[in-house]
């Protein structure tokens, strides 16, 4: 072959390399089967659906219940609201198809708090969600995945995480069984209410250091001297657990409820009930090969479990964490992690007063 020839045949060969380049990264960009696929497979008793979802970033501030404002950021579904600390649930059913749009725009909310410098990734515990890297100020990204298993799994910013999961980037993701949506995973117990608690905690004073630095500039945080000092159920500490019924547990005598817990958090939590036995039937994810009873959970950080509570008892119980700290504000016993189970008579009377938390209500 002369010279000529050689480079033509080099450069064939670059185009081709170039050319199987793209169709590679445009075949990571599919879906690995469609919905109709997915059905036709016959892999999940349960037509799969398409799913879209979108989240922006956007900036918050959290009040506690003490008067302490956080400021923070976090996602949101909604174009021109603040954020949501966790951010919205994402709930989807096994076998269908995601479109999870991550959104990195300027902030309209007017304290410009989320920069968008370094950008935003997501990842879902427990999916291998394409690893597009950042998704930089002015873009969008969507990631596509199948909710191949029934699950809890939580989503997370994986950008300068330190920083990010502190401000708040994070969600719940839920996969509900195709077989059944009242139970969690195949022959666990079926369930008439679920609940959804995502365990975090905040340090506010080094939210403030942040904010002051990125409005008048200095050295970057060193988030490793992080000290929380509040401590919160989806965003929320006592009593301010109290005002939403969905961040506590409220039940009718002869029900059985599902609780999803997600530590969110950089700490570990001890999630305790007063007046109940709770059976732990999954854990990060999975349905568990044999479930167990416990009244205190240990839940490290990134951890979900999956606990079914049967409401056999009229009456309000505290449901919180058993590190004792975790359930103040700022130091002041009662705070943080604290919730109740109220469960009604079946004509929804409920004798028991509210619990004195001094005095832990029904017992320890
Ligand atoms: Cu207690």
């Amino acid at each position: 072959m002369n010279t000529r020839g050689k480079t033509r045949l080099v450069l064939a060969l670059v185009l081709l390399g170039v050319a199987l380049l793209v169709i590679g990264a445009l075949a990571l960009q599919l879906p690995t089967a469609t919905p109709p696929q997915i059905a036709a497979a016959g892999l999940y008793p349960y037509t799969p659906q398409v799913r879209n979802f979108t989240l922006y970033v956007r900036d918050t501030v959290l009040k506690l219940p003490d008067g302490t404002l956080i400021h923070a950021f976090g996602y949101t579904d909604d174009l021109h609201g603040h954020a949501k600390i966790p951010g919205p649930v994402l709930t989807v059913t096994e076998g269908d198809m995601v479109n999870l749009t991550l959104v990195n725009d300027e902030d309209p909310t007017n304290t410009k708090f989320n920069a968008g410098g370094d950008g935003y990734a997501l990842a879902i515990d427990g999916f291998g969600l394409a690893d597009r890297g950042p998704v930089k100020m002015g873009q969008r990204y969507t990631y596509h995945f199948i909710a191949a298993r029934a699950g809890t799994y939580w989503y997370h910013c994986r950008v300068n995480a330190i920083q990010h999961l502190q401000m708040g980037l994070y969600g719940a993701f839920i996969v509900q069984s195709a077989a059944d949506a009242s139970s969690a995973y195949p022959n666990t117990p079926l369930f008439n209410k679920q609940y959804t608690f995502v365990l975090s905690e905040m340090d506010s004073v080094e939210h403030q250091q942040e904010y002051d630095i990125l409005h008048k500039g200095g050295p970057a945080l060193n988030w490793n001297n992080y000290q929380p000092d509040y401590f919160l159920m989806n965003g929320r500490a006592y009593p301010d657990t109290m005002m939403d019924p969905a961040d506590s547990i409220n039940g009718t005598l002869g029900q059985t409820v599902l609780v999803r817990l997600i530590n969110a958090g950089s700490e570990v939590h001890m999630m305790h009930t007063h007046g109940f036995h709770f059976l732990v039937i999954g854990a990060n994810g999975r349905k568990l090969d044999q479930s167990y009873y416990k009244d205190t959970l240990l839940m490290e950080p990134g951890e979900r479990y999956d606990i079914i509570l049967r409401l056999n008892q009229v009456g309000r119980f505290m449901f919180h964490d058993h590190i004792d700290e975790d359930a103040t504000n700022n130091g002041v016993y009662p705070g943080g992690m604290i919730t109740m189970i109220n469960v009604n008579n079946i004509d929804g009377t409920n004798p028991a007063p509210m619990p004195s938390m001094n005095t832990s209500g029904n017992g320890t």
